[in-house]
């Protein structure tokens, strides 16, 4: 499916809402910054699955790239968690009312330095939420300091060099149980903007790691995670098209150059493989790839993993139609009667 960019503004939706309905503030970040265009495609992808913007809540934790739900769907719902700590507060949010969107925006930093032990414990249980990794490789908020996801032997612009191995966020997600794992380049347009709207349709953990350059501090000869390091070592898996569930899905498509998945609300996304043998529904086969390409300082982007069939944290909960936070005391604490029998017992 044809991709646009920031569709005219007098155009509407298939709710009637315009591409206006889905901005936020002006951004406050550097011009160029990566963050930026990501704030940009994701305006893009829930105007164009038609999300009323009320129906999602928008999360993040600390750093430039967690101030960048303030630059997107203004309409939404909003919570600007402690550094780090962004997925105790979807998973609260999400378990309170699931019946919610739920979108995270996360850095580096805030991911897999102070985060990851939450970040770890979200991935494993399988929470519908879009979480998203805007990485620099550099704390960028507190003027660009190694995050775990530098690579070893990049380098800072005052000439250090970093010597820790790189956390590799989309093999640890596989490895935890996340159910959509892709990784991404702000600069891919087309990619990003497929993922995107593929991750709206998903019911279950998506991580999506967004390489995002920082113009201000991380985009210099030496670095890993620059404009023209990932222009020369980007290495796009397949050439991803996405088709939603409202669209008549009457695309066709080469025989034997590619595979279509169906996500579960019936969109279908379609992967034309640029590597013969590459299945992302193969779990073991998508960590080997990464590790292989890790070992050949490859920018692998594209969808390594997906399971469309697993049980989400919500379902294995059983809620119930209802969401917890919408339903009447009468029915969410014991009357008085019960709890004056129970206070009772212990006279
Ligand atoms: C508990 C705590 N420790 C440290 C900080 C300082 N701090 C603010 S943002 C940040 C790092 C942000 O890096 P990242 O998540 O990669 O976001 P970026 O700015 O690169 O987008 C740090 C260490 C803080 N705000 N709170
Ligand atoms: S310091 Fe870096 S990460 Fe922060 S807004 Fe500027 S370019 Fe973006
Ligand atoms: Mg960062």
């Amino acid at each position: 499916m044809a991709t646009t960019t920031n569709p005219p503004a007098g155009k509407s939706n298939r709710i009637g809402l315009s591409v206006m309905d889905y901005r936020g503030s002006k951004s406050t970040l550097c011009a160029g910054c990566g963050h930026n265009a990501i704030s940009e495609r994701i305006i893009d992808a829930f105007y164009e699955m038609g999300i009323e913007p009320e129906h999602v809540a928008k999360l993040s934790g600390i750093g430039c790239s967690s101030k960048s739900p303030a630059y997107f769907m203004g309409r939404a719902h909003s919570f600007n968690g402690v550094h780090g700590r962004m997925p105790a507060v979807a998973t609260g949010a999400a378990v309170a009312n699931h019946k919610m969107l739920y979108i995270g925006v996360s850095g580096d930093g805030d991911t897999a330095s102070i985060g990851m032990g939450q970040f770890a414990h979200l991935m494993r249980r399988n929470l519908p939420m879009i979480y998203i990794i805007e990485d620099n490789g550099v704390y960028g908020l507190t003027k660009g300091q190694f995050s775990a996801t530098a690579d070893v032997g990049s380098k800072l612009k005052s000439g250090t060099v970093n010597e820790l191995p790189a956390v590799d966020t989309c093999a640890l997600a596989i490895e935890l149980g996340a159910t959509f794992v892709a990784r991404s380049f702000s600069g891919d347009k087309k990619q990003l903007s497929a993922l995107l709207k593929a991750a709206i349709a998903h019911n279950g953990t998506v991580l999506l790691d967004v390489i995002s350059p920082c113009v201000t501090f991380n985009d210099h000869e030496g670095s890993t995670k620059s404009y023209k390091f990932m222009k020369d070592h980007e290495e796009p898996i397949h050439d991803i098209s996405f088709v939603p569930s409202f669209e008549e899905i009457d695309v066709e498509y080469e025989e034997g150059t590619g595979i279509d998945i169906s996500l579960h609300d019936g969109s279908r996304m379609h992967l034309v493989k640029l590597e013969e043998d590459f299945n992302p529904t193969d779990r073991i086969q998508a960590l080997k790839r990464l590790a292989e390409a890790r070992a050949k300082d490859e920018v692998l982007t594209g969808l390594f993993y997906l399971n469309p069939n697993a049980a989400s944290f919500i379902d294995m909960l059983n809620l119930g139609e209802h969401p917890l936070g919408t339903l009447p005391q009468e029915l969410t604490r014991p009357s008085k009667k019960v709890l004056d029998a129970i206070m009772e017992e212990y006279r």
